[in-house]
């Protein structure tokens, strides 16, 4: 097995924003069983990405997603949960662990009254360490937007469904504004807007989804400058039908799409581990090389300063002075070829990194599933390659 070149555990923190029965807890509870089932996710033959517990709460948090998990197949959807819940995993990449993750599922009920000052910083704490600020969007409100687009809502329902769309976007300004107080004003931390239930959105097409999500994201101005910005999408299942109290599912349950974030987030705390390490070594390398340069440098003087003396004595170079110009010349060479080994080793580890190579791997990953995409902040479309960059 490759040994890992890093020092310690990298750590991920996630925190999906996102109000009351937006869909934080089926996505938590589907990400564990789609990273945890049938030995997690496959790159290709070789390699394969999961996810175990970790944590004093280990056992119980199996149990509960479990529960959950059952629940969800024999049709029952989980209530609305009373308690915020801190989950501890492990990423592993061929049964190695790669990374540690936090993630926490809190009750959306923070939009309404029940926090009191002991929830809000713990809140505001995870929102400070998030790794990725990840801002949820139902996939029924995408739906209604493209519906006042394409004019199949008017009247009321339009006037009404517009102010519900206000209202959520009002939310993330304002969660917008509250992480940049908390990470400062210079903080370059991508964004990750993931549209839950995306069954919801009239086109079945990935492709048009993630395009009426962009839109959506330009009309409402939430596209910052200076970000990295992702979108993404899930559904507990592509053709669902939930009852009419959206408690149980009637027909249609094949989750999809719930990893995604998970991927992204470790691969960008990889490569970013990653760049951290190279920059590291980088510039152990670079301090050995500054002094053999700078040992090159002082003996070519010393070299220089023993012909000039015979130059200007106008003397015979002396036996004696021949051996030194001649140990010097060869040291010369020694720190010479020292500079350039130096160098190939510089390459080398470049070459050798891991992290960044562990990275792509879930870029990759994420590449050929057609959940996600990178934009700028004009609202076009980049390649996902630049995301890691
Ligand atoms: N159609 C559809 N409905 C979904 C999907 N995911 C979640 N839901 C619905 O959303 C409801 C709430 O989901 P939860 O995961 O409990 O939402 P939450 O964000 O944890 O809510 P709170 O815990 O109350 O903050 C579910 O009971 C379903 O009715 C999905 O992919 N498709
Ligand atoms: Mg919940």
């Amino acid at each position: 097995m490759e040994k890992i070149q890093f020092f310690g555990n990298k750590r991920a923190n996630i925190l999906a924003t996102g109000g009351s029965g937006s869909g934080k807890t089926v996505a938590a509870c589907n990400t564990f069983f789609k990273m945890a089932m049938d030995g997690g996710v496959a790159l290709g033959d070789d390699i394969r990405f999961d996810l175990i517990a970790s944590g004093n709460s280990a056992g119980g948090d199996i149990h509960d997603f479990a529960e959950k998990y059952r629940d969800m197949i024999k049709g029952t959807l989980p209530v609305g949960s009373t308690d915020d819940h801190i989950y501890d995993f492990a990423f592993r990449r061929n049964g190695e662990r790669l990374c540690q993750i936090r993630w926490m599922d809190y009750r959306g009920s923070l939009r309404t009254t029940d926090y009191d000052d002991g929830d809000w910083e713990h809140f505001f704490e995870m929102l400070e360490r998030a790794t990725l600020l990840i801002y949820i969007i139902s996939g029924e409100l995408i739906n209604d937007y493209i519906s006042i687009k394409d004019g199949s809502l008017t009247g009321e329902k339009k006037a009404l469904k517009r102010i519900d769309i206000s209202e959520e976007v009002s939310h993330i300004n304002t969660l917008m504004e509250k992480t940049k107080e908390l990470r400062g004003s210079g903080d370059e931390t991508p964004v990750l807007f993931y549209v839950t239930q995306s069954d919801y959105i009239k086109y079945d097409d990935d492709n048009r989804k993630l395009e009426e999500i962009i839109s959506f994201l330009r009309a409402n101005e939430l596209l910052k400058k200076g970000r990295k910005i992702l979108c993404c999408h899930s559904t507990l299942g592509r053709d669902i039908r939930l009852s009419e109290e959206r408690n149980n599912i009637v027909a249609g349950f094949a989750p999809e799409g719930f990893e995604i974030p998970l991927m992204l987030t470790v691969g960008y705390a990889l490569s970013e581990a990653g760049k951290e390490w190279e920059q590291e070594e980088n510039a152990k390398i670079d301090a050995a090389i500054a002094e053999q340069e700078l040992a090159v440098f002082n003996k070519m003087e010393k070299k220089g300063a023993l012909a000039n003396q015979f130059q200007t004595r106008l003397l015979k170079i002396l036996k004696m002075e021949r051996e030194d110009i001649r140990r010097l010349e060869y040291q010369i060479q020694k720190a010479k070829e020292e500079i350039g080994e130096l160098k190939v080793e510089q390459e080398k580890m470049k070459q050798n990194n891991t992290l960044k190579k562990y990275s792509q791997d879930i870029l990759n990953y994420v590449r050929s599933g057609g959940y996600a995409c990178l934009v700028d902040e004009k609202g076009d479309r980049v390649p996902l390659d630049e995301f890691f960059k």
